[in-house]
């Protein structure tokens, strides 16, 4: 059954107040891509050609040291404001960043013009949530005392990207400890290096001091080098839940070493619950954007839908419909909605995965390329899904009515805690699904990805992540030390004040 929607049109807005999957206004964007597409595909720039080392690992942990006290000594303002210069930078770049988010990690044309929008968005939110919370506060205190509470850089930030926001997430997280006042050694994920260098070219270009944000591309090696180096002061990490683990033991092991922050924003197995009043055209718009758009990249993305078990059987013929109107094929073609994975061994996991599975519903996938088709997969129990599948694969089981707060536990008891989307039209089921879900982010009635920085924190607990959300008020205090001064102002000779010396005095 077709459905009369624009399935991936329903993304919210973003920073520019522009639908991100309008595509009558892509026309230009897309001609001028073209020329850059092939502009990037010549191009062998350093990021490229170019694989970090253990010792270039130190190396760049050690300039960033040197670089620290005069990053940390400028004031708020200067460094926000070379924040919002890289943000006015990302915009004047738009058509050359999204051509390479393009070429080098496959994005379909609106989740490349997301991916842009959404990095100018965190350097904007977080130099304003900069220079409005992390200004010193005067505390109340004990009369004749004077307490201020003073927030910190803390000293040189691993930061480590994943590939599938690969100039969004680089950059927030690097963002984020740059204008808290630390110096950074940035690692973006190996199938994404040439859009981070051109990130930290802009940033520098922007007034970043080049020792204190440093490109270090190369693969887990090199990440594991640059968190065993006991001069980190912290770590920003978005990747797998596996990879968080590895990367909070380095941290620990050497017993000499600082306790230093980890922000782990890692996977999630997200479920979507639709009851017998949702409103299916709307369920099923939401469910194919979830799941599918960005191919299913996104660790956001719908994993497992839920279906009370008499709207089960409609609920699957219109989707099956609506999966028919998808386009798979070239991402750079603004027609596309679902474009390749992003390499080989992604694209061998998943579709050995799809082989052993019971298929309700699958699309032919263009001959050549590394295209895994969407696929809808039956499964019997909410326990028989036990990994997170990084693609365009839905499952789908069955809940039988009155279990609403069994069906959430069970969905609980897997141990991550991510996103989970619920569809209905009764308050009550809303508000049990807010009790109990235990979710970083819940979605009532609209999609699961999609989240709009600094309306809608993003981030999860339990096997999903540290916290603190990422675009969200809290983010930026994980980055900071607090020093709380406090000042007897009674006792000096009953001065109100400290004298004043000139140094040379002391
Ligand atoms: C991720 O896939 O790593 O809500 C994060 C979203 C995005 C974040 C996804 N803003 O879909």
């Amino acid at each position: 059954i077709p459905l009369p929607v624009d399935l991936f049109g329903a993304e919210r807005r973003n920073s520019a107040g522009v639908d991100l999957a309008d595509r009558t206004t892509l026309g230009e964007t897309v001609s001028s891509l073209r020329g850059f597409v092939s502009l990037c595909e010549q191009k062998d720039d350093l990021a490229q050609s170019h694989k970090g080392t253990k010792e270039e690992a130190k190396k760049a942990v050690g300039a960033a040291a040197a670089a620290f006290p005069a990053w940390a000594g400028r004031s708020i303002e200067d460094r926000c404001a070379i924040v919002e210069r890289l943000a006015d930078l990302l915009e004047a770049h738009r058509d050359e960043l999204m051509a390479i988010c393009v070429s080098e990690a496959f994005k379909t044309i609106p989740d490349a013009l997301g991916e842009v929008r959404e990095a100018v968005d965190f350097c904007r939110y977080y130099a304003r949530a900069a220079r409005d919370g992390l200004q010193p506060v005067e505390l109340p205190g004990p009369t004749g005392e004077r307490n201020v509470l003073r927030y910190a850089g803390r000293g040189v930030w691993a930061t480590i990207a994943p590939w599938n926001f690969p100039l969004a997430i680089f950059l927030g997280q690097t963002v984020a400890a740059l204008v808290t006042g630390n110096t950074v050694v940035a690692k973006p994920a190996p199938q994404t290096p040439r859009i981070a260098a051109r990130a930290v070219a802009l940033a520098h270009q922007a007034g970043v001091p080049s020792d204190a944000l440093i490109l270090l591309p190369g693969g887990p090696e090199v990440g594991a080098a640059l968190t065993a180096d006991p001069r980190i002061a912290g770590v920003a990490f978005t990747g797998s839940t596996a990879t968080a683990r590895k990367i909070a033991r380095s941290l620990l092991e050497d017993d000499t070493r600082p306790i230093v922050p980890l922000i782990a924003e890692t996977g999630g197995i997200n479920a979507m619950i639709v009851d017998s009043t949702a409103l299916p055209e709307q369920v099923v718009a939401d469910v194919v954007t979830s799941a599918f758009r960005s191919a299913g990249q996104r660790c956001s993305a719908l994993r497992l839908l839920l279906l009370q078990e008499e709207i089960a059987e409609t609920t699957i013929a219109m989707l099956k419909g609506a999966m028919d109107t998808l386009r798979l094929g070239d991402p750079g073609d603004p027609a596309t909605d679902v474009g390749p994975v992003i390499d080989q061994a992604a694209y061998d996991k998943l579709m050995a995965y799809r082989a052993r599975a019971t298929v309700l519903k699958t699309l032919d996938a263009p001959a050549e390329g590394l295209f895994v088709p969407p696929t809808l997969i039956r499964l019997a129990r909410i326990e028989d899904l036990t990994a997170e599948w990084f693609g365009p694969i839905l499952h789908v089981v069955t809940w039988p009515s009155g279990k609403l707060a069994e069906t959430i536990r069970s969905v609980n008891a897997k141990g991550y805690g991510l996103t989970m989307g619920l569809h209905s039209r009764i308050a009550r089921a809303a508000e049990e699904t807010e009790a109990l879900a235990e979710v970083g982010n819940l979605y009532v009635n609209r999609s699961m990805i999609g989240a709009v920085v600094g309306s809608q924190p993003f981030g999860g607990e339990g096997l999903s992540g540290t916290g603190p959300k990422a675009g969200g008020p809290n983010y930026l205090h994980r980055f900071v030390v607090e020093r709380a001064v406090s000042v007897d102002t009674t006792s000096a000779g009953g001065n109100a004040t400290l004298l004043s010396l000139d140094e040379g005095g002391i």
